[in-house]
């Protein structure tokens, strides 16, 4: 190919799917940008200068290279969440989990193949709070000539929601880390960037999303929220949901949509009520006693020919602690297990994992409450090794993890009942190893322990189906003659209902180190968190690729 034509080709690549392209190329700069489009001049860590960063587009076979260079003074990594990484869990992003950070000045390049997979992802800094400003969304068009299983949009938009802290939020944890206790919660939610208008802050108005009448949107919504999950409505329309964490499901219409940090959520708006200006909000769900910000964020919809005068139509958000309104969100979602998009949940198990998800408390005499409130799964704490997993494992390096991990927790008690009154936890840096396409049923039980509480669960390499789910204690002799092993939904993030239990199945045919943790980042620093660590197949195929040559170094 002559030189002009490469060129010609890279740049035809980085617009969004004129022509095909087997692989797509990004540069992100990792650099401090002010905030514009918040009530706030402090500057805060970006992605070329922008918030939420750029997208990310491509088609399902498509080899991505995002070349990621850090000019900021923090270390760098980043996740393309929900993305497979057959084989390529170099590229997967948890620091220190599957590499070291990309320290200031330096740069890595992450290499991956879109295989199999077709929806709305989204990509996150995977270190510190980071992930705070550093996230945007990946979209993975189906192969060319491929349709959706559902009429064709006539426009497709992002939506990012996202919390919003005036602070900046390595502060804000920093000094959760020094006190022992829970960090500040967010002053606002954000969509799109915009929280709407906030008292004191001129000029605010939220993002507008202009519609034609009669047109039908798909809406790829993605929650990058620190610590909360949200509710998402739209005043006088109903949503049709299509698709989760990309994975279609059988389509379903609800005003309301519940979505927690780490899932996203594709659906369909049909604008059929001819004009008008119609409020968008996107407010806190929490039905435990914790603390959240109690701000709604807002946007308008906006039909074309309506004047910017006109009154917007308002909608009132559900009372932060609707569980009914989440539990009829979740219990609608259904893979859509069709020819071609069948749902392949493994009928026969070889690990029957049980773990509980806890908070916990811990002595700590550098606190200044003199005690540290931890979290745990199966009452260990999870310690961030000094030299990531994937390393570790790949060159038999020892001393950096075991594999002992445990597949139930020390004490079995009244998980959501009256609780121990040592709420102490064990540390270490222990992981579960599984062969290579064995299959897995896990039980994620929540504990009363401080409180209970919804965790949004995310496994790293994997979707999971979610079989079951319920309220209560898990029962292993009756709740699994419940379980829907026909149609459950498929995802990478599953919230365990406050007080509850949800139950999920997945083949290890992923061989590497794969994270899994709460998604609400306060519960991810506090150590709740492990790994699997998954053995090479014999055959062809089945081993982990090699490190790139430029992996970081610790
Ligand atoms: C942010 O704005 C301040 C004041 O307007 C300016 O001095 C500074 O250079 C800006 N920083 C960046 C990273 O753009
Ligand atoms: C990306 O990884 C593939 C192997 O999966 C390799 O063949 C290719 O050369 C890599 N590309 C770059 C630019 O490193
Ligand atoms: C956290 O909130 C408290 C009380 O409002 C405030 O005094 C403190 O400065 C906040 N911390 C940070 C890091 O913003
Ligand atoms: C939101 O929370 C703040 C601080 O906890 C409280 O002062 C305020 O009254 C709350 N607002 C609403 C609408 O609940
Ligand atoms: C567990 O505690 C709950 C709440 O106190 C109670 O309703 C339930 O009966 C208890 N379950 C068992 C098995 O003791
Ligand atoms: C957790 O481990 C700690 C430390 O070994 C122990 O004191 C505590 O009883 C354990 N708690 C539970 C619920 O297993
Ligand atoms: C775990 O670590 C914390 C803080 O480092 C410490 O307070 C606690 O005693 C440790 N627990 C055990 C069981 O070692
Ligand atoms: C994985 O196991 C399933 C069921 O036991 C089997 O059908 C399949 O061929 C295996 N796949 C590989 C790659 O070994
Ligand atoms: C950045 O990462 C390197 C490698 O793990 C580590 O040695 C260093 O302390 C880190 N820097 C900061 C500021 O945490
Ligand atoms: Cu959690």
């Amino acid at each position: 190919m002559a030189a002009w034509i490469r060129v010609l080709v890279l740049v035809a690549c980085l617009l969004p799917l004129v022509v095909e392209c087997r692989v797509r190329h990004y540069k992100f700069n990792v650099v401090m940008a002010n905030a514009t489009k918040l009530c706030s001049r402090k500057p805060i860590v970006t992605v070329n200068g922008r918030f939420p960063g750029p997208t990310i587009y491509a088609r399902e076979d498509d080899t991505v290279l995002v070349k990621v260079v850090n000019h900021v003074k923090y270390n760098v990594s980043v996740h393309w969440h929900g993305i497979r990484q057959l084989r390529t869990g170099w590229a997967d992003g948890p620091a220190y989990i599957t590499q070291c950070p990309i320290q200031p000045g330096q740069n890595f390049v992450y290499n991956f193949t879109i295989t199999g997979q077709r929806g709305t992802l989204w990509w996150h800094a995977h270190i510190l709070w980071l992930r705070a400003t550093v996230h945007g969304a990946l979209v993975i068009l189906p192969k060319l000539g491929v349709p959706y299983p559902f009429p064709r949009p006539h426009k497709e938009v992002v939506i990012i929601l996202g919390e919003w802290w005036k602070s900046d939020v390595e502060a804000v944890i920093n000094e959760a880390t020094k006190s022992g206790l829970a960090p500040n919660v967010s002053d606002a939610h954000t969509i799109n960037g915009h929280p709407g208008p906030v008292p004191n802050c001129l000029s605010q108005r939220g993002v507008n999303l202009p519609v034609d009448p009669s047109k039908t949107y798909m809406l790829r919504i993605i929650s990058a929220a620190l610590n909360e999950e949200l509710f998402f409505k739209i005043a006088g329309h109903k949503l049709t949901v299509v698709e989760v964490d990309a994975t279609y499901v059988k389509p379903f219409k609800t005003d309301t949509i519940v979505i927690a940090p780490g899932q996203t959520t594709n659906v369909l708006l049909t604008a059929d009520l001819g004009s008008g200006k119609y409020l968008v909000a996107a407010s806190p769900f929490m039905d435990a006693p914790i603390a959240v910000d109690n701000m709604t964020a807002t946007a308008t919809l906006h039909y074309s020919g309506t004047l910017t005068t006109t009154a917007t139509t308002l909608t009132a958000p559900p009372p932060k602690n609707a569980t009914p309104v989440a539990t009829t969100f979740t219990n609608s979602l259904r893979s859509l297990n069709s020819k071609k998009y069948p749902a392949k949940v493994p009928l026969t198990i070889d690990h029957s994992l049980f773990f509980t998800i806890s908070l916990g408390v811990n002595p700590c005499a550098a606190c200044a409450s003199g005690v540290r409130v931890v979290a745990d799964i199966n009452n260990i704490t999870f310690v961030m090794p000094k030299i990531a997993l994937l390393q570790a494992h790949f060159f038999n390096m020892p001393g950096v993890f075991t594999d002992d991990f445990p597949g139930k927790p020390p004490i079995t008690f009244n998980f959501t009942g009256t609780q121990p009154t040592n709420m102490a936890t064990m540390n270490g840096t222990r992981l579960y190893r599984l062969a290579y396409n064995s299959t897995v049923q896990l039980v994620l039980q929540d504990t009363g322990m401080i409180a209970p509480e919804n965790h949004p669960i995310h496994l790293h390499g994997f979707n999971f189906f979610v079989v079951g789910k319920g309220i209560g204690n898990f029962n292993p002799k009756k709740d699994p003659k419940k379980f829907n092993l026909v149609d459950p939904v498929e995802r990478n993030t599953v919230g365990v209902p406050s007080g509850g239990w949800t139950a999920i199945r997945f083949r290890a045919d992923n061989p590497g180190v794969w994270f899994m943790h709460c998604h609400l980042e306060v519960h991810t620093t506090w150590g709740l968190k492990m790994a699997f660590v998954v053995d090479n197949g014999k055959g062809p195929g089945e081993s982990i690729l090699p490190p790139p040559i430029d992996l970081p170094k610790c």
